[in-house]
């Protein structure tokens, strides 16, 4: 007998995605009473950890960081092998969370959500799913991840290829065997930065497609200290609130000293330190790195330098040096030996500015008049970030307007939470919110907590209805691009601006004014009773705008 005929058709809550903020969503919408499935695409939770689980793939937050402060005695009980947890280990802590809070029973596995109808009449969300179900919910939310619609390469002849291909976002879940195959990668972001040296070890031989040279700090992760992690046993729930109130959720250092008021030779101390250290910490070395060019400069130049000391061959060297944007832009990189990996005899790298890829042949890749066989080719190519996966959703609001109709300029939100038009459908860490700027668990925690005290409040004061207000929502939006452009992020062609995606607008997505402010900012508009939303009560069609 299937799950979905013991379920009912009629609940409280649809909940898109068993990630980290869907089983979030199980324990806070269970613990309040609501009635709510959860719908999964894939066979297991975990999300971006249970698709991506190509060769190296790892967090680059710190593994004492990176995991439910929900859960006191969890958090005592769990334990980490290294300072940067690897993929697996995530996923095993996500099962582990999953088993414990008995979740599973919630969950509709190999169930992906096709489209998402709001019924005005009704006010109530038709959702419909992969197994021809429609299921009518009062709200719904979309735990629907940032980074989860894989980008396949845009490259002419890719069907035409003989051997396997394989996207990192989408890796076999038996793995893959390289071992003294001829391979490809194609893409130098964080996933192939991190998979290249791996990939390496194994291959016979690795050839290396690079459109874009990235920014990498080394990672240097290691295995957990004692020490270490029984000081952060003993003070997780302070250490907790002090990521919340940062700007990016993590716990370190960060120096008040902008690298323009200190003299060249400082800077560098300070680089080096950080740089030995390791990690994006780097990016904090300094408190106008996102914001001044030249000392975002002296910070690139160092990276350079260090690539250049790092690679032998000084012309692999030149090819793998970033210019052109600054670093931090594109989001940086935290790898564990990936320009040494240019060191190795069995390693090429192709710069396809200078060698474009012609097409891709039944063989290998044709690039610079060159045919290259291979006996696999891995697509490191990326995702379309933060909206991809919601538009992929046939999301009808009021009056049938679709979302792709309403974003088609870029995602329009009221805080990252909602989108006017479509009532009582709320997104976790959308575009609009400081999401992928983050230590995504904080952002995550947070989210699931305003919704869910949200829809708690909702119910006590007998409203149906919750939608983002216009005029709140155009507010919004210009701040989080005024913020944007008061930094040197918009000046890359990187996915947080949509730059990725042929065709897709250039907007930068995620909200860079901090988590702590938006914390601030999320937690004032619930405190004037939703300021800026519009409820609608139970007898009444009339939408009320909520208090100013
Ligand atoms: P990214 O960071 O988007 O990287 C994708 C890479 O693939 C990047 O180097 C691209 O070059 C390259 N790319 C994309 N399409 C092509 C084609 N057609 N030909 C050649 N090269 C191409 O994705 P990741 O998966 O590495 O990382 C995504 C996030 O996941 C990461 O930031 C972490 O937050 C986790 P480009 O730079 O566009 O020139």
């Amino acid at each position: 007998m299937s799950q979905t005929q013991t379920k009912p058709s009629e609940i409280d809550v649809a909940v898109v995605g068993a990630g980290f903020s869907g089983l979030y969503l199980i324990k806070k919408l269970r613990d309040q009473g609501f009635s709510f499935r959860v719908f999964e695409a894939g066979s297991g939770v975990g999300g971006t950890w249970y698709w991506n689980r190509y060769p190296g793939a790892r967090c680059d937050v710190e593994s004492m960081q990176y995991s439910y402060s929900w859960d006191p005695e969890l958090e005592q009980e769990w334990r980490w092998s290294e300072t940067f947890a690897p993929q697996p280990e995530i996923l095993e802590y996500a099962n582990h969370v999953a088993d414990r809070h008995d979740m599973r029973p919630h969950i509709e596995f190999n169930t992906r959500v096709e489209a998402a109808d709001f019924d005005e009449a009704t006010g109530r969300w038709g959702i419909r799913t992969s197994t021809g179900e429609t299921v009518s919910a009062r709200f719904c939310i979309m735990a629907t991840g940032c980074l989860s619609s894989p980008r396949p390469p845009e490259i002419e002849g890719v069907d035409s290829y003989q051997g396997p291909t394989y996207h990192t976002g989408e890796w076999p879940h038996e793995g893959v065997d390289l071992s003294g195959k001829r391979v490809a990668v194609i893409g130098t972001g964080s996933s192939a930065i991190q998979a290249i040296p791996v990939i390496a070890e194994q291959a016979g031989h690795l050839t290396v497609f690079q459109r874009t040279p990235n920014y990498s700090i080394p990672a240097r992760t290691k295995p957990m200290n004692a020490q270490y992690e029984q000081e952060w046993k003993s003070n997780y729930q302070e250490r907790r609130e002090i990521m919340r109130r940062t700007a990016v959720g993590n716990y370190f250092a960060r120096a008040d000293l902008a690298a323009a008021d200190v003299p060249p030779e400082e800077r560098r101390k300070t680089f080096e330190s950080r740089w030995a250290v390791g990690g994006t910490r780097f990016m904090s070395s300094f408190n106008d790195l996102a914001t001044n060019a030249e000392s975002n400069e002296a910070a690139a130049q160092f990276v350079r330098e260090k690539i250049r000391e790092i690679v032998k061959d000084p012309a692999t060297a030149e090819a793998l040096i970033p210019t052109g944007y600054p670093i931090g832009t594109k989001r940086i990189c935290a790898d564990s030996h990936y320009f040494e990996t240019y060191n190795r005899d069995n390693v090429r790298l192709v710069n396809i500015k200078e060698h474009p890829i012609h097409r891709i042949t039944p063989k290998g890749v044709l690039a610079g008049g060159e045919e290259h066989e291979f006996d696999a080719i891995v697509f490191a190519t990326g995702f379309d970030a933060m909206t991809g996966t919601l538009l992929n959703i046939d999301i009808k609001g009021r009056s049938g307007l679709t979302l792709a109709e309403k974003w088609e300029a870029g995602p329009r939100t009221y805080l990252g939470l909602m989108t006017a038009g479509f009532p009582n459908m709320f997104m976790i860490t959308g575009p609009g919110s400081p999401s992928v700027l983050s230590n995504m668990m904080v952002s995550i925690e947070q989210h699931v907590d305003w919704v869910t005290d949200c829809l708690a409040n909702l119910r006590e004061q007998g409203a149906e209805a919750m939608e983002a207000g216009l005029p709140a929502e155009d507010a919004w939006v210009e701040h989080v691009n005024e913020m944007a452009y008061k930094t040197l992020y918009p000046k890359a062609a990187s996915w947080y601006m949509g730059a990725n995606v042929p065709g897709k607008p250039r907007v930068f997505m995620p909200y860079i004014g901090g988590c702590w402010n938006y914390r601030l900012k999320c937690d004032e508009v619930a405190a004037k009773g939703y300021e800026g939303f519009r409820l609608e009560r139970e007898g009444s069609n009339a939408a009320s705008q909520a208090a100013e």
